[in-house]
């Protein structure tokens, strides 16, 4: 049995999402992102479950009865693949795929599956490597419980598994050294490159921001390249660099198209990308893209701040875009183009375009080159230390 979408074309890869709201501002739209995420890995979202609870069940992540109605939707949606929106133990993955008999699989995993396929670069995919491969030593042991059960439930303790186990252990321990290794050298590399940049004394500007904000549109509006903008999450996963010609400066800086951010980004993936992010840690100036436009969109800044400060690059100065305006409502219609937002008790100076219609893009290339040609201390009036420093000398 197979199922057709409204183009009478086969589903791939049916999916029923499950969300479990512990009781959180901003559930739906959570979900609503689980379901672009799974589009994006190739999956299709053909069914929604979602319950509510004051605190995940130990065994089972969610409650039995709650299992049931999902094992029997499984059946009648004929799905292939059942996906958490929270992250799950080891231990509750595997009990949830003996209880629904199918994969069950989490965010973090759809994460890591996401940026194995994207991965181009040499750097991108030794770093996807490492992530899989952290991932992956946590998960062992399930891997092989199911094997056992499928030769015929052998006990958790002893058994043929146990060599196998440590055994691929090692393998795994050894494979992560080497990648780590080898991205060690990656990583020189680019820092040999980031020298000969810094001796070129040029301004650098990172284009960041939540994933889907619109970050390689703009790039494209601001230099007329051609990177990869597409409606999914992660359409960019290296670094793009060009240079960005300022007439009201009267010279070039170089432009960074980056790595889009997204909430609870996996542990090992923050560790692992943060040479794909340091791109941001080395600009002069960091253009934060925002998707107007998206509901969720305070959320999403406050998420971008977190990492920021995780990679210690919360204190270069920043500019917020906030783009899409050509999809927010006319009566929602900003009244002023240029002006300031809050981030985290500092005033950031703001600017509305959109990357589309080309909307304030002329302004927006003269915003810049007033920051460039500022001195660097003054930019934004970053003053982010508090009173408890005053009277310190
Ligand atoms: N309506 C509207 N859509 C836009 C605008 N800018 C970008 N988009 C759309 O938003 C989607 C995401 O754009 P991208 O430029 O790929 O976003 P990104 O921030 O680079 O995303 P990732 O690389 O996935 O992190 C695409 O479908 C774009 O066409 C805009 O100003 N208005
Ligand atoms: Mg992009």
């Amino acid at each position: 049995m197979f199922h057709l979408n409204a183009k009478n074309s086969p589903v791939v890869a049916p999916t029923i999402l499950v969300g479990v709201d512990f009781g959180h501002a901003n559930f739906d739209g959570e979900l609503e992102e689980l379901g672009l995420l799974a589009q994006t890995a190739g999956m299709t979202p053909v069914g929604r479950v979602t319950c509510k609870r004051k605190a995940p069940d130990a065994a089972l992540f969610i409650g039995s009865g709650k299992a049931d109605e999902i094992k029997l939707l499984a059946q009648q949606l004929g799905v292939t693949e059942i996906l958490f929106d929270q992250s799950l133990s080891p231990g509750q993955q595997r009990n949830l795929e003996r209880h629904l008999e199918l994969p069950v699989n989490d965010r973090t995993y759809l994460i890591l599956e996401i940026f194995a396929q994207r991965a181009r670069s040499h750097e991108g995919k030794l770093q996807v490597e490492l992530a899989r491969l952290q991932y992956l030593s946590t998960r062992l042991v399930r891997r092989w419980s199911h094997l056992e059960r499928q030769r015929g439930g052998i006990g958790t303790r002893g058994g043929p598994g146990e060599t196998q186990i440590e055994l691929d252990r090692r393998m795994i321990a050894e494979n992560i050294k080497r990648t780590k290794e080898r991205l060690q050298k990656v990583k020189r590399q680019r820092q040999t490159q980031r020298r000969q940049r810094e001796r070129r004394d040029a301004f650098n500007i990172s284009l960041i921001g939540y994933t889907n904000a619109g970050k390689s549109t703009l790039f494209n509006a601001l230099v007329k390249a051609r990177a990869y903008a597409a409606d999914q999450l992660f359409a960019t996963l290296d670094t793009t660099t060009r240079q960005l010609y300022l007439a009201d400066a009267g010279r070039s800086v170089s432009l960074s198209d980056t790595v889009g951010f997204i909430r609870d980004l996996p542990h090992g993936l923050i560790d692992a990308f943060q040479a794909t992010l340091q791109e941001a840690v080395d600009a002069d100036l960091l253009i934060q893209v925002v998707d107007a436009a998206n509901p969720d969109f305070v959320e999403q800044i406050a998420q971008v701040q977190k990492v920021l400060i995780e990679i210690g690059a919360d204190q270069i100065p920043q500019l917020l875009v906030f783009n899409k305006i050509d999809a927010i409502d006319a009566a929602q219609q900003p009244l002023l183009i240029d002006g300031c937002y809050e981030i985290d008790g500092v005033q950031t100076p703001r600017m509305f375009a959109s990357a589309k219609t080309m909307q304030g893009i002329d302004g927006l290339r003269k915003k810049i080159a007033e920051i460039v040609m500022q001195p660097p201390a003054t930019v934004g009036d970053v003053e982010r230390h508090g009173p408890d420093t005053n009277g310190a000398e």
